[in-house]
C-alpha cells in the first residue's frame, strides 16, 4: 500500500483525545494481561448501586462454557442513561428529534426524558409487566422508542424491539419466540414521505399470536383499528400516570434486551445482552471510538430497530449524557441534501451511518452536499458492511472537507458495540479498513481447520477472549449460542467473517463467510428469503445468494423451480417479489429471480451455493469442479438463462 493510502492522526486531535496512541498502546497490554484490574477501573465510567467485586469470569470451552461480567454488581441502565445526569443536565437536551418532514422537530431535555420514562414505565406497570417479562416495542424513530426502551430498563423487563420495515408475519414469529404479553407500537410512522401502517400491521400480527395488550402511541393520527379490552391509548394511560417512578436494582447479568437477528440456518435468533457488561461496552465504546464529550451533538442514523440504533443512538449515547439525534426520514427525502440540512440544522458534531447511504449519496454528485455548510462537523462514522475505498475518499474529502476523520466500526448484534474501529487519537486510517482492535478485544484470524495464521493473512475472524459487551445466550436456546459461535473452531468465538490482517496489523473485513447476506448494512439468512419462497404456491425450490451491488453492497439473487403446471412469467416474478415483501419485509426483496428449470446439487442434495454464486456474479467462466454434480448438465441451463436474461 502506497503511503498516501494512510491518513495520520492529526496532531491537534490526539492532543485533546480521550486515549492517543500511546494510551491505545497501554490499553491494549493492560486490558490482555490484567483484566480484572483493567475492567474494574473502566467500570467506576458508570454508576452501580453495588460496584463488582467478581469483574471477568469466562470459558468458551465446551465442558465449562460460561460468560459472566461483574456477576456481583447492582445498577440500572435507565438510571445511568437519565437520572444520574439530572443534577448538572436536567435542562440540556439529550434527545434531538428530526421528523420525516423537515417541519417536525423536538428537543427533549433530560428532565423531560424522565419524567416521560416514568410516565411509561407507569404505564407498563400497571398494565401488568414485571421484572423479566419480555415487551416487543414495534415503533418508528420517535422519541417514544426510546421512552419505552428506558422504560422496560427502569423497571427490569426485558425489551425486544422489532423493526418497523418488518412484516406482520416477522413480526409474529418475533413476538411469540420471546413469549411476549405486550406489544407498544404507533398508529402509523413516516419514512420518506410516506406512511408505513405499523398498528394495521401489530393488528394482523395478532391474528397469528396473541397478547393482553398493545400500547398505541399517537403518532400520525391516521385511522386505525381499534380492539376494546387489548388496545390501550398510550397518551390517555400517559396523562394518568405517576410522572416518578423507581428504578429496579438490576444484577449485572440481568437480561437487558433480546434483538432477532439473522444467522445462516433456521429463524432469527433472539441474541440476549444483559446489563452491566452491555451497557459499559456501549457507553465507553460510544466515548472512545467517536472521542464523545457531553454538549456535542451526536447523530446515528441508524433505526432503534437494529444494534446500532440500540448502542448508539440509545444506550451508549444517553449513558455518556450525549445530546443524541433520531431522524425518522431517510436520506433522500425531501431530497438528496437532507442528512447535511439536518447537520447545520442541529449544528451536528459527530455523524455516523452506513457505506450504503454513503453510496448512494455519492451518485448524486457533490452539489447536494456542498449546498450545506457542514462546518459544525469534527467526526465521521460508518457501520454495517465494508466501506469501499472510492466511497470512503468520497465521505472524507466531500462531505469531510478533507479535514475530519472517518472511524470505520466494525461490529455485530452479537458483540454489543463496536470491536475493531479506530480511535480518532490514536490510529492513523487507512480507507477502506476498520483498522485494530479495540483494547480487551483479542482477534485471531484461522484457516479452514482453525488454525491461528501469523502475520500478513487472510481468512475467518475469531475473537479468542471474552469483552464485556458480549451476548450471552440465545434467548430459549443456550445449545444454539454455543453451537452457533463456539463450535466451529473450539474455544474461540467465531464471528462469521472473513478478514485480511495485513502487514501493518491492520483488519479489512472482506464479507461473511456464512450464508448471511448483508444488503443495505441489513443483516439477513438465504434460509430465512428460500422459505418465504417456497412458501408461495407455485414454488416448487428456491436457492437464494448474494451478488455484487452498487449501491447496496449485496443485492439478492434468487433461482426458483416453479412447480411443474405453472409457467413463468412476469406477473409471477412480481407476485414472488411481493411474497417476500409480505412475509418478511421490503429490506428482503430480490433483486433478481431467475427461473432455474433445477438446481446444482450433489448426490446427496445439498445446493452447490458456489456455483449459483458465481453465476448471479457473471464469473462463469471459473465455475470450478462440477462433476461432484448428481446433474452437470443443469449448471449449463442456469448459465444459457442468465446469458439470455442479460
Ligand atoms: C453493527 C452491525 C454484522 C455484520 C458483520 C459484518 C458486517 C458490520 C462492518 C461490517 C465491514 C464494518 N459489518 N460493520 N463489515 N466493516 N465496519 O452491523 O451488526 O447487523 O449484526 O451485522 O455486518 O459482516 O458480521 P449486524
Amino acid at each position: 500500500m502506497s503511503k498516501s493510502d494512510l491518513y495520520p492522526v492529526d496532531p491537534a486531535i490526539a492532543a485533546r483525545a480521550h486515549m492517543d496512541s500511546a494510551a491505545y498502546d497501554a490499553a491494549r497490554v493492560a486490558a490482555r494481561e490484567e483484566p480484572d484490574r483493567y475492567w474494574s477501573e473502566v467500570a467506576k465510567r458508570l454508576d452501580w448501586s453495588r460496584f463488582p467485586t467478581k469483574i471477568k469470569d469466562v470459558s468458551f470451552d465446551k465442558a465449562d462454557f460460561h460468560i459472566r461480567w461483574f456477576e456481583d454488581g447492582e445498577l440500572n441502565v435507565a438510571y445511568n442513561c437519565v437520572d444520574r445526569h439530572l443534577a448538572e443536565r436536567a435542562n440540556e437536551t439529550a434527545i434531538i428529534w428530526e421528523g420525516d418532514d423537515p417541519a417536525d422537530d423536538a428537543r427533549i431535555t433530560f428532565a423531560e426524558l424522565h419524567e416521560q420514562v416514568c410516565r411509561m414505565a407507569n404505564v407498563l406497570k400497571s398494565n401488568g409487566v414485571k421484572k423479566g417479562d419480555r415487551v416487543t416495542l414495534y415503533l418508528p424513530m420517535i422519541p417514544a422508542a426510546a421512552y419505552a426502551m428506558l422504560a422496560c430498563a427502569r423497571i427490569g423487563a426485558v425489551h425486544s424491539v422489532v423493526f418497523g420495515g418488518f412484516s406482520p408475519d416477522s413480526l409474529a414469529g418475533r413476538i411469540e419466540d420471546c413469549g411476549s404479553r405486550i406489544v407498544i407500537t404507533a398508529d402509523e410512522g413516516r419514512r420518506g414521505g410516506k406512511k408505513v401502517p405499523l398498528k394495521a400491521n401489530v393488528d394482523e400480527a395478532l391474528k397469528k399470536v396473541a397478547v393482553d395488550t398493545v400500547i398505541v402511541v399517537s403518532h400520525t393520527g391516521g385511522a386505525i383499528d381499534w380492539v376494546e379490552g387489548r388496545d390501550v391509548r398510550y397518551e390517555e394511560a400517559a396523562a394518568a400516570a405517576s410522572p416518578e417512578c423507581p428504578c429496579e436494582p438490576m444484577n449485572a447479568e440481568d437480561p437487558l434486551f433480546i434483538l432477532y437477528t439473522s444467522g445462516s440456518t433456521g429463524k432469527p435468533k433472539g441474541v440476549l445482552h444483559t446489563t452491566g457488561g452491555y451497557l459499559l461496552w456501549a457507553s465507553w465504546t460510544q466515548a472512545m471510538v467517536f472521542d464523545y464529550r457531553p454538549g456535542e451533538v451526536f447523530w446515528c442514523t441508524a433505526d432503534v430497530g437494529w444494534v446500532t440504533g440500540h448502542t448508539y443512538v440509545v444506550y451508549g449515547a444517553l449513558a455518556n449524557a450525549a445530546t443524541t439525534l433520531m431522524f425518522e426520514g431517510v436520506p433522500n427525502y425531501p431530497d438528496v441534501s437532507r442528512f447535511w440540512q439536518v447537520v447545520d440544522k442541529h449544528k451536528v458534531d459527530i455523524f455516523y451511518t452506513a457505506p450504503t447511504a454513503l453510496r448512494a449519496l455519492m451518485r448524486e454528485g457533490d452539489e447536494p452536499v456542498k449546498s450545506a455548510s457542514r462546518k459544525s462537523l469534527r467526526l465521521l462514522g460508518t457501520v454495517g458492511e465494508p466501506i469501499n475505498p472510492e466511497a470512503w475518499r468520497w465521505y472524507h474529502e466531500v462531505v469531510g472537507d478533507g479535514r475530519l476523520p472517518i472511524v470505520d466500526t466494525w461490529w455485530q448484534t452479537e458483540t454489543g458495540g463496536a470491536l475493531i474501529a479506530p480511535l480518532p487519537g490514536a490510529t492513523d486510517l487507512k480507507p477502506g479498513s476498520a483498522t485494530k482492535p479495540l483494547p480487551g478485544v483479542e482477534l485471531e484470524i484461522v484457516d479452514a481447520e482453525g488454525r491461528p495464521l501469523e502475520g500478513a493473512v487472510e481468512g475467518g475472524l475469531c475473537i479468542t477472549d471474552s469483552w464485556p459487551g458480549q451476548m450471552r445466550t440465545v434467548y430459549g436456546d443456550h445449545q444454539r449460542f454455543f453451537d452457533t459461535y463456539f463450535s466451529t473452531y473450539p474455544g474461540k468465538y467465531f464471528t462469521g467473517d472473513g478478514c485480511r490482517r495485513d502487514e501493518d496489523g491492520y483488519y479489512w473485513i472482506t464479507g461473511r463467510l456464512d450464508d448471511v447476506l448483508n444488503v443495505s448494512g441489513h443483516r439477513m439468512g438465504t434460509a430465512e428469503i428460500e422459505s418465504a419462497l417456497v412458501s408461495h404456491d407455485d414454488v416448487a425450490e428456491a436457492a437464494v445468494v448474494g451478488f455484487p451491488h452498487d449501491i447496496k453492497g449485496q443485492g439478492v439473487y434468487a433461482y426458483v423451480t416453479l412447480n411443474a403446471d405453472v409457467q413463468p412469467s412476469e406477473d409471477l416474478r412480481r407476485a414472488l417479489v411481493a411474497h417476500v415483501r409480505k412475509e418478511i419485509g421490503p429490506i428482503a426483496s430480490p433483486d433478481v429471480i431467475q427461473w432455474a428449470p433445477g438446481l446444482p446439487k450433489t448426490r446427496s442434495g445439498k445446493i452447490m451455493r458456489r456455483i449459483l454464486r458465481k453465476i448471479a456474479e457473471n464469473d462463469v467462466t471459473s465455475l470450478g469442479d462440477t462433476s461432484t454434480l448428481a446433474d452437470p448438465s443443469v449448471v449449463d441451463d442456469l448459465v444459457r438463462n442468465r446469458a439470455q436474461s442479460q
